[in-house]
């Protein structure tokens, strides 16, 4: 592998042929699914970036100059993703956040063997407010025999993604992808339009800083959530205090703790017993960075990544950071956190 240096300017292009030729088997599909998400990352970035022109140039209400309605940032974000994978021939089949099925490959374009799972724009609802926010996207293996993508194919572990990765748009456009080769993030140059390594071989820091938690929500967490927040604070005196940093928009949280150390928490909470976010768009994605970068995810019981889905915007609650802040989660009995009535999570606890 190219190491990075101030005189070696290495492309995400070029830094994945490198990494595709350490597997002399690969037919260059997934690289191509990279280069394809990074291209409509670059797209998104463009309309992020003039999202707060929407005023000046026409509301999502509003007509543009061409007749068309405005649309929302999410979908014109969902429509650059589908468009950019659905006649690639690398896909079989995509899943969206935003949308309530499987997305088909359209008759006439050929059928890969990867499906491809993605959340458009999270954090959408910052946008408003000029808060960074991000795509999230997962990549499989196709294992269902014919040659379109069916839902068995979507409904895999998270330990079988082959990719994973994410965009934010924040004060630099950075992507942070994973083939399973450890965690690497590209900064874009807006200059040259090209997303240049900056991060390679990212390690999540072992000595936790931060912790991002919505607050709001304690009245409606069980007494042992309650407890663990207490712990993460320095309220029984058996850890120091971490930093509290929550901006609401998973993929900024999650990228600052990342590169900073700490936890993300989104747990269950009487009022939506599996939490709020998704297993397949958002925490199996992050869930495979967090732990190439050395770090862990769970949603309480168990390992994010063994988590059997059973549909496609299944929810889950999400412990995620440095390995020794999720592992204290293991530390209390959380058994009554979750929806009762689901076997499969009493009494297991996450892995290390
Ligand atoms: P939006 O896309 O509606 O802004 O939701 C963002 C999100 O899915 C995730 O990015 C945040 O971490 C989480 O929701 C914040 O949820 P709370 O407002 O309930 O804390």
């Amino acid at each position: 592998m190219v190491k990075h240096t101030a005189t070696s300017v290495v492309t995400i292009e070029r830094f994945i042929i490198d990494q595709e030729r350490e597997h002399p088997e690969a037919t260059g599909e997934l690289s191509g699914v990279l280069y394809d998400m990074a291209l409509a990352g670059k797209m998104i970035a463009n309309k992020v970036r003039s999202a707060g022109l929407a005023d000046i140039l026409g509301s999502t209400s509003d007509v543009n100059v061409q007749g068309e309605v405005q649309q929302k940032l999410d979908v014109i974000s969902n429509e650059i993703i589908v468009k950019a994978f659905d006649h690639g021939g690398r896909l079989c089949a995509m899943a969206s956040e935003e949308e309530p099925d499987i997305i088909h490959i359209p008759d006439g374009f050929r059928n890969g063997k990867y499906v491809l799972l993605f959340d458009p724009l999270d954090g959408s609802s910052n946008i408003d407010v000029n808060v960074p926010v991000g795509t999230i996207f997962s990549v499989y293996k196709k294992i269902t025999r014919g040659a379109r993508g069916e839902m068995e194919d979507m409904l895999q572990p998270g330990r079988r993604q082959v990719a994973a990765g994410y965009v934010i748009y924040g004060s630099s456009t950075m992507m942070v992808y994973t083939t399973g080769q450890g965690a690497h993030g590209f900064t874009l140059d807006p200059s040259i339009g090209e997303f240049l390594l900056s991060h390679p071989n990212i390690r999540i820091p072992e000595c936790a800083r931060y912790l991002s938690v919505n607050d709001a929500y304690e009245q409606d967490w069980p007494e042992p959530t309650r407890n663990l927040m207490r712990r993460y604070r320095g309220l029984d005196g058996k850890q120091k205090s971490l930093n509290v940093r929550y901006v609401g928009s998973l993929v900024a949280d999650f990228h600052r703790n990342l590169l900073g150390g700490g936890i993300f928490c989104y747990p269950a909470n009487a009022k939506s017993p599996m939490g709020k976010l998704r297993l397949l768009y958002e925490a199996n994605p992050l869930a495979f960075i967090a732990e190439q970068a050395g770090g862990m995810a769970c949603d309480g019981f168990k390992r994010i990544l063994d988590v059997e889905p059973r549909e496609l915007h299944q929810r889950t609650p999400l412990y995620i950071g440095s390995r020794a802040e999720v592992q204290t989660v293991s530390e209390f009995p959380l058994e009554n956190m979750v929806a009762p009535g689901i076997p499969e999570r009493r009494g297991v606890r996450p892995v290390d």
